[in-house]
């Protein structure tokens, strides 16, 4: 057992999400990601090409793989769209890393060095082997550590990125954290899960999506006022609802389901959830 002082999990809520993400092997990850070698932990956006649910049986399977990893691809480029002016000499957080997609993305896109944070032993591990492979080792990184308390040096970072990360912690001390390490003017991105307070609390499909992935999603209020409260003033917000839904239609028809399909289906019609993106600048 990793000791306590050597572990970045500091609490029973944070070692219970460690557990999932140390033995998550669902499909839907693992074979989108085999598709290309990119293994993303987020949702796709964009119109999909029904026709995979068409045409050959044998070879139905394998095209509807590639197009929800063609739609989950597609998200991460938009993110990276956002990342600001990064130069080959800046350095990159991707806060809630996962098995590093979203990290090699933004290196092949800027040339430059990136840092991924994740709590799950397992991922970092997994992460750190595609970077060997790849071989960015050099320049593509990941560490155990916990997002809320990095340990890294203030000011090093030119931009930072949530990936469907925020809903795991207290966005007061996610977003200090954040103010700490980014340099003045870097730019901060999310693209998250928020329930829609316009409706009041969280609707059953939405609590259904917390205890499924063991997380707790936040009100859409929550983000605007810690941003302003951690000096990151929005600079894009992008309502990325109609845009995934989708992919959750394909997802639901595939052969790689996880049983939560319906959940978010229901969440982003019935207007109680909302898929957002949210750049901000730090001032
Ligand atoms: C997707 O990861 C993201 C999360 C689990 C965080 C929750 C996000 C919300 C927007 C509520 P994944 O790709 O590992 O999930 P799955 O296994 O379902 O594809
Ligand atoms: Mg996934």
């Amino acid at each position: 057992m990793t000791a306590i002082q050597d572990s970045p999990v500091v609490s029973p809520y944070q070692r219970s999400v460690a557990s999932y993400w140390n033995a998550e092997r669902n499909p839907v990850n693992l074979l989108l990601g085999e598709v290309d070698g990119t293994y993303h932990h987020h949702y796709g956006i964009g119109d999909a090409d029904w026709s995979v649910l068409e045409g050959p049986e044998d070879t139905r399977h394998d095209r509807t793989i590639k197009e929800l990893h063609r739609l989950e691809c597609a998200q991460a480029d938009l993110l990276a769209d956002h990342l600001g002016a990064v130069t080959p000499d800046d350095r990159l957080l991707d806060a809630g890393s996962g098995r590093g997609g979203g990290s090699f993305v933004a290196n092949r896109r800027f040339g430059c060095r990136v840092d991924g944070v994740s709590i799950s032993e397992k991922q970092v591990a997994f992460a750190n082997e595609q970077a060997e492979q790849a071989g960015v080792a050099d320049k593509v990184r990941f560490h155990l550590k916990n997002m809320l308390d990095t340990g890294f040096e203030t000011g090093s970072f030119r931009s930072i990125w949530n990936n469907e990360s925020t809903m795991y912690v207290d966005l007061s001390l996610l977003f200090a954290e954040h103010a700490r390490l980014l340099a003045r003017g870097g730019r901060y991105v999310t693209i998250t899960g928020c329930y829609n307070d316009t409706y009041g609390l969280p609707s059953r499909a939405v609590s259904q999506i917390n205890a499924h992935y063991i997380c707790d999603i936040h009100p859409r209020s929550t983000y605007f006022r810690e941003m302003a409260a951690n000096r990151l003033v929005p600079v894009s917000v992008i309502d990325l609802t109609p845009a995934t839904i989708p992919y959750w239609e394909l997802r639901a028809r595939s052969s790689v389901t996880t049983g939560i399909e319906e959940a978010f289906l229901e969440a982003y019609k019935d207007g109680s959830f909302q898929y957002l993106l949210i750049a901000a600048d730090r001032i």
